[in-house]
Protein backbone atom coordinates (compact mmCIF):
# COMPACT_ATOMS: atom_id res chain seq x y z
CA UNK A 1 0.00 0.00 0.00
CA UNK A 2 1.08 3.46 -1.16
CA UNK A 3 0.38 6.50 0.86
CA UNK A 4 -0.44 9.65 -1.19
CA UNK A 5 0.48 12.35 1.32
CA UNK A 6 -1.62 15.11 0.61
CA UNK A 7 -4.51 17.26 2.22
CA UNK A 8 -6.65 17.60 -1.01
CA UNK A 9 -9.25 14.85 -1.37
CA UNK A 10 -9.22 16.00 -5.42
CA UNK A 11 -5.86 14.39 -5.90
CA UNK A 12 -6.35 11.45 -4.00
CA UNK A 13 -9.78 10.98 -6.44
CA UNK A 14 -7.56 10.99 -9.84
CA UNK A 15 -4.44 8.85 -8.08
CA UNK A 16 -6.78 5.95 -6.96
CA UNK A 17 -9.01 6.51 -10.27
CA UNK A 18 -4.97 5.59 -12.28
CA UNK A 19 -3.90 3.14 -9.61
CA UNK A 20 -6.34 1.34 -8.23
CA UNK A 21 -6.19 0.31 -4.88
CA UNK A 22 -2.28 0.52 -4.46
CA UNK A 23 -2.90 4.11 -2.90
CA UNK A 24 -4.61 5.78 0.17
CA UNK A 25 -4.77 9.33 1.42
CA UNK A 26 -2.05 9.93 3.81
CA UNK A 27 -3.63 13.14 5.26
CA UNK A 28 -0.37 15.15 6.11
CA UNK A 29 0.15 18.70 5.82
CA UNK A 30 3.87 18.79 4.94
CA UNK A 31 5.99 21.56 5.67
CA UNK A 32 6.26 23.20 2.63
CA UNK A 33 10.00 24.97 1.48
CA UNK A 34 9.37 28.10 -0.04
CA UNK A 35 11.26 27.72 -3.49
CA UNK A 36 10.28 28.33 -6.97
CA UNK A 37 10.80 24.60 -8.08
CA UNK A 38 7.87 22.24 -7.56
CA UNK A 39 10.22 18.98 -7.90
CA UNK A 40 12.34 20.63 -4.58
CA UNK A 41 9.13 21.31 -3.03
CA UNK A 42 7.52 17.50 -3.78
CA UNK A 43 11.18 15.75 -2.64
CA UNK A 44 11.15 18.10 0.46
CA UNK A 45 7.76 16.79 1.24
CA UNK A 46 8.30 13.31 0.52
CA UNK A 47 11.40 13.02 2.91
CA UNK A 48 9.36 14.72 5.91
CA UNK A 49 6.15 12.21 4.95
CA UNK A 50 8.53 9.40 4.74
CA UNK A 51 10.03 9.74 8.10
CA UNK A 52 6.07 10.05 9.42
CA UNK A 53 4.41 7.47 7.60
CA UNK A 54 7.39 5.11 8.12
CA UNK A 55 6.47 3.56 4.90
CA UNK A 56 6.40 4.49 0.89
CA UNK A 57 5.04 7.73 0.02
CA UNK A 58 4.03 9.77 -2.88
CA UNK A 59 3.90 13.57 -2.58
CA UNK A 60 2.15 15.49 -5.67
CA UNK A 61 3.08 19.76 -6.02
CA UNK A 62 1.11 21.02 -8.85
CA UNK A 63 0.40 24.54 -9.83
CA UNK A 64 -1.00 26.78 -12.67
CA UNK A 65 1.86 28.56 -15.10
CA UNK A 66 -0.12 31.86 -16.34
CA UNK A 67 2.24 32.63 -19.73
CA UNK A 68 1.38 36.30 -19.65
CA UNK A 69 2.38 36.15 -16.15
CA UNK A 70 5.91 35.05 -16.64
CA UNK A 71 4.67 31.65 -15.13
CA UNK A 72 2.74 33.32 -11.92
CA UNK A 73 1.18 32.12 -9.46
CA UNK A 74 3.02 28.26 -10.30
CA UNK A 75 4.66 27.19 -6.90
CA UNK A 76 2.16 29.99 -5.18
CA UNK A 77 -0.75 28.59 -6.83
CA UNK A 78 -2.46 27.51 -3.56
CA UNK A 79 -1.92 30.43 -1.24
CA UNK A 80 -2.97 32.41 -4.51
CA UNK A 81 -6.04 29.80 -4.43
CA UNK A 82 -6.85 31.15 -1.24
CA UNK A 83 -5.86 34.61 -1.30
CA UNK A 84 -7.17 35.77 -4.80
CA UNK A 85 -9.45 33.13 -5.31
CA UNK A 86 -10.07 31.11 -9.11
CA UNK A 87 -12.65 33.76 -10.22
CA UNK A 88 -10.23 36.52 -9.71
CA UNK A 89 -7.25 34.65 -11.28
CA UNK A 90 -9.63 34.43 -14.81
CA UNK A 91 -10.25 38.20 -14.60
CA UNK A 92 -6.59 38.90 -13.77
CA UNK A 93 -5.79 36.84 -17.42
CA UNK A 94 -9.03 38.20 -19.09
CA UNK A 95 -7.34 40.99 -20.39
CA UNK A 96 -4.18 39.77 -21.38
CA UNK A 97 -3.40 38.70 -25.55
CA UNK A 98 -2.07 35.77 -24.66
CA UNK A 99 -4.36 33.66 -22.38
CA UNK A 100 -2.10 30.70 -22.56
CA UNK A 101 -1.06 28.15 -19.48
CA UNK A 102 0.33 25.21 -18.25
CA UNK A 103 -0.62 23.27 -15.29
CA UNK A 104 2.30 21.46 -13.83
CA UNK A 105 2.57 18.25 -11.41
CA UNK A 106 6.09 16.60 -9.54
CA UNK A 107 5.22 13.58 -8.42
CA UNK A 108 7.99 12.50 -5.74
CA UNK A 109 8.37 8.95 -4.43
CA UNK A 110 10.50 7.96 -1.49
CA UNK A 111 10.65 4.39 0.36
CA UNK A 112 13.64 5.37 1.95
CA UNK A 113 15.79 3.43 -0.73
CA UNK A 114 18.38 4.67 -3.26
CA UNK A 115 17.37 4.38 -6.88
CA UNK A 116 19.47 3.01 -9.70
CA UNK A 117 20.44 6.33 -11.64
CA UNK A 118 18.87 7.25 -14.16
CA UNK A 119 21.18 8.23 -17.45
CA UNK A 120 18.81 10.96 -18.29
CA UNK A 121 15.99 12.67 -17.00
CA UNK A 122 13.51 10.23 -18.43
CA UNK A 123 10.34 11.25 -16.71
CA UNK A 124 10.28 14.73 -18.35
CA UNK A 125 7.04 14.68 -20.24
CA UNK A 126 6.69 14.24 -24.31
CA UNK A 127 6.83 17.58 -24.95
CA UNK A 128 10.67 17.77 -24.23
CA UNK A 129 12.50 19.68 -26.73
CA UNK A 130 9.38 21.71 -27.33
CA UNK A 131 10.17 25.50 -26.37
CA UNK A 132 8.84 25.36 -22.86
CA UNK A 133 9.00 29.05 -22.18
CA UNK A 134 9.57 31.39 -19.27
CA UNK A 135 6.55 30.19 -17.78
CA UNK A 136 7.64 26.63 -17.00
CA UNK A 137 9.87 27.46 -14.56
CA UNK A 138 9.67 25.09 -11.77
CA UNK A 139 9.79 22.54 -13.37
CA UNK A 140 11.71 19.41 -12.09
CA UNK A 141 13.65 17.84 -14.62
CA UNK A 142 16.33 15.06 -12.65
CA UNK A 143 16.07 12.70 -9.61
CA UNK A 144 17.12 14.55 -6.26
CA UNK A 145 19.27 11.92 -5.44
CA UNK A 146 21.49 14.56 -4.37
CA UNK A 147 22.52 13.45 -0.27
CA UNK A 148 23.53 15.94 2.30
CA UNK A 149 24.30 15.14 5.79
CA UNK A 150 21.74 13.47 7.72
CA UNK A 151 19.19 13.87 5.20
CA UNK A 152 20.17 11.02 2.37
CA UNK A 153 16.48 10.02 1.87
CA UNK A 154 16.72 9.75 -2.34
CA UNK A 155 13.64 10.75 -4.38
CA UNK A 156 12.45 9.96 -7.46
CA UNK A 157 10.29 12.61 -9.42
CA UNK A 158 8.15 12.54 -12.29
CA UNK A 159 6.97 15.32 -14.13
CA UNK A 160 3.70 15.94 -15.81
CA UNK A 161 2.81 18.78 -17.81
CA UNK A 162 -0.43 19.79 -19.91
CA UNK A 163 -1.35 23.18 -21.79
CA UNK A 164 -4.00 24.78 -21.27
CA UNK A 165 -5.82 28.58 -22.00
CA UNK A 166 -7.23 30.33 -19.62
CA UNK A 167 -11.01 30.90 -19.93
CA UNK A 168 -14.27 32.34 -17.83
CA UNK A 169 -14.73 29.39 -15.17
CA UNK A 170 -17.47 26.50 -16.88
CA UNK A 171 -18.19 23.61 -15.18
CA UNK A 172 -18.24 21.63 -11.80
CA UNK A 173 -16.10 19.09 -12.14
CA UNK A 174 -12.20 18.75 -10.49
CA UNK A 175 -10.76 21.31 -7.97
CA UNK A 176 -8.98 23.69 -7.30
CA UNK A 177 -8.50 25.96 -11.05
CA UNK A 178 -10.12 23.42 -13.05
CA UNK A 179 -13.17 25.75 -13.90
CA UNK A 180 -10.35 28.34 -15.37
CA UNK A 181 -8.34 26.13 -17.52
CA UNK A 182 -9.36 24.71 -20.51
CA UNK A 183 -8.19 21.86 -23.03
CA UNK A 184 -8.89 21.36 -26.71
CA UNK A 185 -12.22 23.29 -25.92
CA UNK A 186 -13.59 21.74 -22.39
CA UNK A 187 -12.47 22.93 -19.05
CA UNK A 188 -11.15 20.39 -16.47
CA UNK A 189 -14.28 21.34 -14.51
CA UNK A 190 -16.02 19.91 -17.25
CA UNK A 191 -14.27 16.73 -17.72
CA UNK A 192 -14.81 13.38 -15.63
CA UNK A 193 -12.06 12.41 -13.48
CA UNK A 194 -11.39 9.62 -16.31
CA UNK A 195 -11.02 12.53 -19.05
CA UNK A 196 -9.45 14.61 -17.13
CA UNK A 197 -6.58 12.12 -15.98
CA UNK A 198 -6.66 10.79 -19.60
CA UNK A 199 -5.18 14.45 -20.51
CA UNK A 200 -3.89 16.13 -17.11
CA UNK A 201 -0.62 17.07 -15.39
CA UNK A 202 -1.35 14.38 -12.83
CA UNK A 203 -2.32 12.10 -15.27
CA UNK A 204 0.82 12.10 -17.26
CA UNK A 205 2.98 11.99 -13.93
CA UNK A 206 0.77 9.18 -12.40
CA UNK A 207 1.50 6.89 -16.14
CA UNK A 208 4.78 7.33 -15.80
CA UNK A 209 5.17 6.84 -11.93
CA UNK A 210 2.47 3.91 -12.72
CA UNK A 211 5.34 2.37 -15.28
CA UNK A 212 7.99 2.69 -13.10
CA UNK A 213 6.63 1.72 -10.15
CA UNK A 214 5.54 -1.60 -11.61
CA UNK A 215 8.38 -2.68 -12.99
CA UNK A 216 10.16 -2.21 -9.09
P1 LIG B 1 -1.46 19.30 -0.83
O1 LIG B 1 -0.28 20.21 -0.89
O2 LIG B 1 -1.88 18.93 0.54
O3 LIG B 1 -1.31 18.10 -1.71
P2 LIG B 1 -2.76 21.46 -2.25
O4 LIG B 1 -4.15 21.62 -2.77
O5 LIG B 1 -2.17 22.56 -1.46
O6 LIG B 1 -2.74 20.08 -1.45
P3 LIG B 1 -0.74 21.93 -4.30
O7 LIG B 1 0.08 22.80 -3.43
O8 LIG B 1 -0.04 20.95 -5.15
O9 LIG B 1 -1.81 21.11 -3.46
O10 LIG B 1 -1.68 22.76 -5.24
C1 LIG B 1 -1.41 24.06 -5.62
C2 LIG B 1 -2.68 24.71 -6.06
O11 LIG B 1 -3.00 24.27 -7.36
C3 LIG B 1 -3.89 24.45 -5.17
O12 LIG B 1 -4.61 25.65 -5.10
C4 LIG B 1 -4.66 23.39 -5.92
O13 LIG B 1 -6.03 23.49 -5.70
C5 LIG B 1 -4.29 23.70 -7.36
N1 LIG B 1 -4.25 22.49 -8.17
C6 LIG B 1 -3.39 21.46 -8.05
N2 LIG B 1 -3.66 20.51 -8.95
C7 LIG B 1 -4.73 20.95 -9.64
C8 LIG B 1 -5.52 20.42 -10.66
O14 LIG B 1 -5.29 19.21 -11.16
N3 LIG B 1 -6.54 21.13 -11.12
C9 LIG B 1 -6.82 22.35 -10.61
N4 LIG B 1 -6.14 22.92 -9.63
C10 LIG B 1 -5.10 22.23 -9.14
NA1 LIG C 1 0.21 22.32 -0.94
Amino acid sequence: MLNFVTTNPGKVREATEYLNDEVAQFDFDYPEIQADDLGAVAANGARAAYRAADGPVIVDDAGLFVDAFDGFPGPYSSYVEDTVGVERVWRMTEPEDDRGAAFKTVIAYCDGEAFAATPEPVERDERRGQDLGAGDRGAATTDEQVRSGDDALPVKLFEGRVPGEIVAPRGDGGFGFDPIFEHDGTTFAEMSTEEKNAVSHRGRALSKFGEWYAER
